[in-house]
């Protein structure tokens, strides 16, 4: 069994407390241990990045590229492996799992070209014999916190583009995601990034996750609003850079015009595929009269068909629910609907399978209002609701009536539907005929209202929140 040990100041370190890592389709299966860091270890940590800094941040250019790219090589080379592994911990498929090792593969593979592309601007100052340059400095050293659910993508695309514009990191991974973050790890620390550049400190929200807000210089995080929400507060009192992705509430609307197909798949991979444990998961499925009956009774068919079992086992298209804490949120939002009135057209079961796991089948509810607390809350599994519309206007009014401004999607073969939806739409990111998950690794990604704070995560607009803007008055 593994020790998943914590890397600090480039040394592998043991922590105070170890805590099992068990997989969801086999609660039976540990495997490994994760070493909590303590307090004091955290501090070492930082200290060690902001010691570390001077080696990496100026003058680093080619080191920082072939760095980020023999990172690149080695999750490309190992996706298999490292998939089962995270398949094994987090309990999406398999091959949800290799997907996701080869997008942080090529997160890294597009940061390590980032590198190279740095510039900055010179204008003529208003006074004479001046030149002004804009230029970006590195923010210095930045505390990366991460969910479960994508437990190496998420890692990926904040770390690459920390490192690649000249930061140190103090990484802290989800606690039921230590396994695939420990081998990211491993890999950063044999890829040319000098020791103390990048850190990893296992543990909990509440003692590491706090120690490593209280030190460093910027925060990105990505998980519930709850934390994020404190995440916010605690980095605006210190008033240092922050960054937080959390829940959604995503439409899909599905309009009489729609091609029947394209709807159905893109409902039911949105909203069910990795167990719905997305933040991008289609939870919200607005559909109009016309198309509402024949719609809602070919997605209750596929679900129907869905074979929802041990992740590694071949066939399986839905996984088991994370973690028992998340089983019981999932049911008791199942039971919540329909205390509130939806009608149940498929009732999510507790499976037995051959071996113990958290396996839960879809749920789909029809007859919902947006008003349910099941329409208002993010739930996060494998659980989805039909609010029938009358027309286009009153899908889109529904659609942007949430606190959440993930993304929102729309099926429909109308031009003017679609232009008009892509312009109104309250959300970060807009689909039109695709599942409002499933992204671009190269592109920006965030959300507005409660669902995202800060700059945009990813592509070339990644800079602005781990860069730091300096005007330079040069007097020649
Ligand atoms: C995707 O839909 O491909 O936690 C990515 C999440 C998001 C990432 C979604 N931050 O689900």
């Amino acid at each position: 069994m593994t020790q998943y040990k914590n890397l600090i100041a480039g040394e592998w370190v043991a922590g105070t407390t170890e805590v099992k890592n068990i997989n969801p389709s086999d609660t039976d299966d540990v495997i490994g241990t994760a070493s909590y860091a303590s307090v004091k270890q955290v501090a070492d940590a930082i200290a060690a990045a902001r010691a570390a800094l001077p080696k990496w941040n100026v003058g680093t250019t080619q080191l920082r590229s072939d760095a980020l790219s023999a990172i690149s090589n080695e999750l490309f080379s190992r996706r298999e492996e490292l998939g089962e592994l995270l398949a094994r911990e987090e309990g999406k498929t398999r091959a949800e799992a290799i997907g996701e090792v080869g997008r942080a593969a090529n997160i890294f593979r597009f940061f390590s070209g980032e590198v190279l592309r740095m510039r900055g601007e010179t204008l003529a100052s208003v006074r004479p014999g001046i030149d002004v340059t804009i230029t970006r400095d590195p923010v210095g050293v930045i505390g990366v916190i991460t969910p479960w659910n994508f437990p190496i993508a998420i890692p990926a695309w904040k770390i690459a583009p920390a490192l690649a514009f000249g930061n140190a990191v103090v990484f802290k991974p989800s606690e039921l995601t230590p396994g695939s973050a420990w081998a990211l790890a491993d890999i950063i620390s044999r890829s040319g990034v000098p020791a103390g550049v990048f850190n990893l400190v296992h543990g909990t929200g509440a003692l590491v996750g706090d120690a490593i807000l209280s030190g460093v210089d910027a925060i990105t995080f990505t998980g519930s609003i709850k934390t994020g929400r404190q995440i916010v507060q605690r980095a605006t009192e210190r008033m240092i850079h922050v960054q937080a992705e959390m829940g959604g509430k995503n439409p899909l609307i599905v309009l009489d015009d729609a091609d029947f197909d394209i709807a159905v798949n893109c409902a039911v991979d949105g909203s069910f595929f990795q167990t719905g444990q997305r933040c991008t998961a289609s939870s919200r499925l607005i559909v109009t009269e016309g198309i509402h009956d024949r719609f809602v009774h070919a997605v209750a068919e596929r679900l129907g068909k869905i074979m929802t079992d041990h992740a590694l086992k071949a066939g399986t298209q839905v996984g088991p629910v994370v973690d028992q804490r998340q089983l019981d949120q999932d049911l008791r939002y199942i039971d919540i609907g329909v205390s509130e009135g939806a009608k149940v057209l498929v009732k999510g079961e507790l499976l037995k399978r051959p071996t113990p796991g958290h396996f839960l089948s879809p749920t789909l509810f029809t007859e919902s209002t947006n008003q349910m607390q099941i329409n208002r809350e993010e739930i996060f599994g494998p659980v989805a609701a039909v609010i029938r519309a009358k027309n286009y206007e009153e899908a889109l009014h529904i659609a942007n009536d949430t606190p959440f401004g993930l993304s929102a999607g729309i099926c429909t073969t109308s031009q003017k539907h679609a232009r008009h939806f892509q312009q109104h739409s309250e959300a970060g990111l807009t689909m039109l005929n695709l599942a409002t998950a499933g992204l671009d690794y190269h592109v920006p990604f965030g959300g507005r209202k409660a669902s995202s704070y800060g700059p945009r995560e990813q592509g070339t607009y990644a800079l602005e929140f781990y860069t730091i803007v300096k005007t330079s008055y040069l007097s020649v």
